[in-house]
């Protein structure tokens, strides 16, 4: 039994040293090591071995098919290695390439992007601002005080007691006004977060909003300014309404609707059959708020105005959620 083991062994290792094909180590493996295999059969032998030896013969067949399993794979690595053995393998060198995905700006970006390039072509200047804020520049140095029944309508989220995500993006007007002296004319882009989350609402989103100080400054102003922007935006030949409304930080405030841009002003769902779409508000900048910054109420008058994007993006591509924007999902993106 011993004997026939080891001229097995001999056997075996001799003619997997021939082979020079991997597929051929397969079939050698088989022979040897498979169900119906050589060695198996005589391994199936030993319990008819007399009962002393039986335990190191056992041993032995052991010890031999483990040497024959690693000779196996260390031949299939040197002719994998070496590159020979392969059945030849045929290039395409005229088939086309392929293309590496290209990755593109998000409908988000894309709107904001248009949006300050309309008002920087009046003369606005881009500036943006830290999305964790001050308390103080979020709310108080905008006619926001501590008591104030406004801060409530804004669920805010607090990193501390006078630090939080900034809730709109004025922080950063108040932020320029501070340091520089009237004229001013900005447009402050950037992510805002409110505490809200629902078919509707996502926690984070994105806002534009615009400021000019200057003497003078008018309600005619605004209109025009505003009036301009939409035309731009919208198409030249869309209807405007300008509708009162009340912020804490503007007076006399106003709310901006354009006529539906899918029903034109029938009535559909989109537009809970009104006809009209809010896309922004605005107002005159409150005296309190100008107190704040140190610029003299006598001399100087401002307008400013502030939109979310999610919801300008969602009427020019005609989406109906806003979840999707966040999803990253690439089947949605790419459409854009
Ligand atoms: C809006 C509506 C009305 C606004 C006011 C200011 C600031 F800093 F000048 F006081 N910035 N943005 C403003 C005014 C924003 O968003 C709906």
């Amino acid at each position: 039994m011993k004997e026939q083991l080891l001229t097995l062994k001999n056997k075996a290792l001799d003619e997997l040293q021939k082979i020079k094909d991997v597929t051929d180590i397969e079939s050698f493996k088989v022979a040897y090591l498979g169900k119906k295999g050589q060695l198996t059969a005589l391994m199936k032998q030993i319990g008819k071995s007399p009962p002393d030896i039986r335990p190191e013969i056992g041993r032995l067949a052991n010890t031999i098919k483990a040497t024959i399993s690693k000779a196996i794979e260390e031949k299939r690595s040197e002719i994998i290695a070496s590159g020979a053995g392969k059945k030849e393998e045929i290039i395409d060198i005229t088939l086309p390439g392929r293309k590496p995905l290209r990755g593109h700006v998000h409908p988000v970006n894309t709107v904001i992007r248009e949006v300050c390039s309309i008002f920087s072509h009046m003369g606005f200047n881009v500036i943006t601002g830290p999305d964790v804020e001050l308390d103080y520049y979020n709310f108080e140095a905008l006619n926001l005080p501590k008591d104030h029944p406004a801060r409530d309508m804004q669920d805010t989220f607090y990193v501390s007691s006078n630090v939080v995500l900034r809730t709109h993006t004025s922080p950063i007007q108040v932020r320029v006004m501070e340091k520089t002296p009237p004229p001013v004319s900005i447009i402050a882009p950037g992510s805002v977060y409110r505490r809200d989350s629902d078919v509707s609402h996502t926690p984070m989103f994105h806002q534009v909003e615009g400021l000019l100080v200057d003497n003078d400054v008018t309600f005619g102003d605004l209109k025009g300014i505003l009036t301009a922007f939409i035309h731009q935006m919208f198409g030249s030949g869309t209807k405007i309404r300008f509708r009162p409304s009340f912020f804490p930080f503007t007076e006399p405030s106003a709310e901006v609707d354009i006529q539906c841009v899918m029903c034109k002003g029938k009535g559909c769902r989109i537009c809970s059959h009104t006809g009209w779409l809010e896309i922004l508000g605005s107002g005159m900048v409150d005296p309190e708020v100008f107190r704040s910054v140190d610029y003299d109420t006598e001399l100087y008058s401002g307008f400013a105005f502030g939109m979310g994007i999610e919801r300008i993006a969602m009427l020019k591509y005609g989406i109906d959620d806003i979840q999707l924007f966040f999803k990253n999902d690439i089947m949605f993106l790419t459409q854009f």
